[in-house]
């Protein structure tokens, strides 16, 4: 396959071909050699539960040796997709907390209370007190608070109380309230165990209920709590693309998911000592860049530049310009340590959740979290010597970035009547018709960053803002999407006008993957506001990813829908077509019970008019799509007007 079919990136393709010249092997090339793939793990239709299968069904045989139907299979394997993504989430969520509570209590090394405004909002919404007490004492509550979120015996998910009110009545009549994370995923796992739960609405609507406690849980305690701990992010300038590499410079990568290891390597690359280090081996400087969720991150709070997203990954290390790349955990693929041995680059794993055989392993504990910060960039900088021939893409955008909740109603509102008010009322309008998530991530079976980029291009261009999160954010900064001047031009002439009033591009980076919880509270900020119905699912609103790969992204889906909102993924990548009646239940069923569904279109251009159409949809329910032109008025207007 000619590089241009893998990647509409351009510097992505010129890294596939030098790899394909070097014969080097990466994802597209693995994808081949795994071709063609299970049919029936396509369809959700392969079950591996239990040791008297595994068992496939098929019209021979239509049912598994228990006895389970296409639908058990089916709902169940969707169930263990959503608990998985949870789980990850949450795990992440968890560990940020523990980081959290560690930094109150003066015992983590390097951290500190950055956002103080909003550890009084979470502490608020957490009920904790905040009256005549120290910042420290008031985090050290707010943490573990949050850390009791996640296990706790009795309750429901103190942040699903933020949720608009007709939707908090939605699951709790349903019985959907989502109690401890862990609880949610525990008996996930324990309802798909062989021979529990047979009744395939009965296991999908704990599918809501778990995906439910990952947005409005795991994942929105883990983004609320980085914010206060490492700055909720503002807009800001950046660069993105492999280009961002340094020929000069010491090439530090971080990859995955937790900020908790990033935040401390671009702190301690920015200290004199590594500095005069990276001197005394003859390059210019020390360039951390990012790739995936930890580049978002970065990017979003500290402006630093993000090399690529998920099918970057091993393209970066092929540049042999990186000295070092630090994982964490997530997204990470174990082909890095294959390709890592045809260059100098050293590999080296940081988290105890997510070691690579064969990979040096530098644990990274929060109370030396520095020192240990700053080992690693001294290992990157000792490599410098060993960098052989180099190939970087002379490829980077500039990207304006950093779109949390709390900058876009500042940006709209301004500082002292911060709202979203001017959001509703250009909804309103007609000025932007509505709004749309992209989200998620690359995956090598269709083409790199095409369906994301399409899709933002067709959206934008008929008036909808378009929010992105993951990979999918990275995608769009790559083709100029989120850079302000070139992107207006692509978008339509009302949301144009609006972009260019407030100076924001039509393509707004909010951020990684669990930063999609943003997306859920900028939604219940839309209908506080006022005048687009009660309930998120009245909002013209949807959400996309067509290049899912990870059951985070199917968690991800489900928590939008479980929500009240539509949400479209490319076709083969939510495996539910094995049963009729799990995809009837998925793609229409659920939206009475929950007023979201899914839908799956591949081609993004047809999801762009499957999405306006839902949009229109929602706009007609509300009354807001009546025609407002000037009315001129003939005689029999004028006599029915005049008053006898
Ligand atoms: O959490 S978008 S490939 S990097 S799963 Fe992974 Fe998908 Fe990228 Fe971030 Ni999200
Ligand atoms: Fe087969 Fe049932 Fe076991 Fe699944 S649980 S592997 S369908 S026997």
């Amino acid at each position: 396959m000619e590089p241009k079919e893998r990647s509409i990136d351009k510097a992505a393709q010129k890294m596939i071909a030098h790899m394909a010249e070097a014969g080097q092997q990466n994802a597209w090339d693995r994808l081949e050699a795994q071709s063609p793939q299970c049919g029936f793990g396509k369809q959700g239709l392969c079950c591996r539960i239990c040791t008297m299968g595994p068992c496939r069904i098929s019209k021979k045989a239509p049912v598994g040796v228990c006895g389970a139907d296409a639908d058990t299979i089916v709902a169940r394997n969707f169930l263990r997709a959503v608990a998985g993504g949870a789980s990850a989430h949450s795990d992440h969520g968890r560990g940020v907390a523990e980081v959290f509570v560690a930094t109150a209590k003066g015992e983590a090394q390097g951290y500190r209370i950055k956002d103080i405004l909003k550890l009084y909002k979470v502490a608020e919404d957490l009920g904790v007190k905040t009256n005549n007490r120290s910042v420290n004492d008031i985090a050290k509550d707010v943490g573990q608070v949050a850390l009791g979120e996640f296990g706790k015996s009795e309750g429901t998910q103190s942040m699903a109380k933020r949720a608009p009110k007709p939707r908090q009545e939605i699951w709790q009549k349903l019985g959907i309230t989502p109690r401890a994370v862990d609880r949610e995923i525990v008996e996930a796992l324990h309802r798909t165990h062989m021979g529990v739960d047979q009744d395939y609405e009965n296991i999908l609507m704990h599918a809501s209920r778990t995906a439910l406690a990952d947005g409005w849980g795991g994942s929105m305690l883990a983004t609320e709590l980085q914010d206060i701990l490492f700055g909720t992010p503002y807009p800001g300038r950046g660069e993105v693309n492999l280009g961002v590499l340094k020929e000069d410079e010491v090439n530090l990568i971080v990859h995955g998911h937790e900020p908790i290891l990033s935040e401390m390597v671009v702190a301690a690359s920015q200290g004199e000592d590594m500095l005069a280090e990276a001197e005394k081996v003859g390059a210019k400087g020390i360039n951390v860049a990012g790739i995936c969720c930890t580049a978002n991150e970065l990017l979003m709070r500290h402006g630093v530049p993000i090399a690529g997203n998920f099918l970057s990954q091993e393209l970066a290390i092929a540049t042999g310009a990186v000295e070092l790349m630090a994982v964490d955990l997530q997204c990470v693929m174990q082909g890095l340590a294959e390709i890592t041995k045809c260059f100098h680059t050293k590999l080296i794993t940081t988290s105890d959740k997510a070691k690579i055989r064969g990979v040096e392993h530098v644990s990274m504990e929060e109370g030396t979290a520095l020192d240990t910060a700053k080992e690693i960039v001294k290992m990157a900088i000792d490599n410098y010597k060993n960098r052989g021939a180099v190939t970087i893409p002379d490829e980077k955008k500039k990207a304006v970035v950093g779109f949390s909740h709390e900058s876009i109603n500042y940006i709209l509102g301004g500082r002292y009547r911060a709202s979203y008010r001017p959001l509703n009322d250009n909804i309103i309008n007609g000025r932007i018709r509505g709004v749309c998530g992209i989200v998620g991530c690359t995956n090598p079976k269709v083409p790199h960053d095409y369906t994301h980029v399409t899709l933002a291009k067709e959206l934008i261009k008929r008036d909808v803002l378009v929010l992105t999160t993951g990979c999918a954010t990275i995608a769009c900064s790559k083709q100029g999407l989120t850079n302000p001047k070139e992107a207006w031009e692509l978008a339509g002439p009302g949301l144009r006008e609006v972009c260019e009033a407030v100076g924001i591009p039509p393509v707004l980076t909010c951020g990684s993957c669990v930063d999609n919880s943003r997306l859920l509270v900028a939604c219940t900020e839309i209908v506080r506001e006022g005048g687009l119905g009660e309930d998120i699912s009245e909002v013209p609103a949807a959400g996309a990813c067509l290049e899912s790969i990870t059951e985070k992204a199917i968690s991800i889906g489900h928590y939008f829908v479980a929500s009240g909102v539509l949400v479209v993924f490319g076709e083969e990548f939510l495996p539910v077509s094995g049963s009729k009646n799990v995809s009837d239940y998925l793609f229409g069923g659920i939206e009475k019970d929950l007023g979201g569904r899914w839908a799956v279109e591949s081609d993004p251009v047809k999801a762009a008019e499957l999405i306006i159409a839902h949009i229109e949809s929602k706009r007609d329910a509300l009354g807001i799509n009546k025609a407002k032109e000037r009315k001129l008025y003939d005689m029999a207007d004028r006599r029915a007007l005049s008053i006898e």
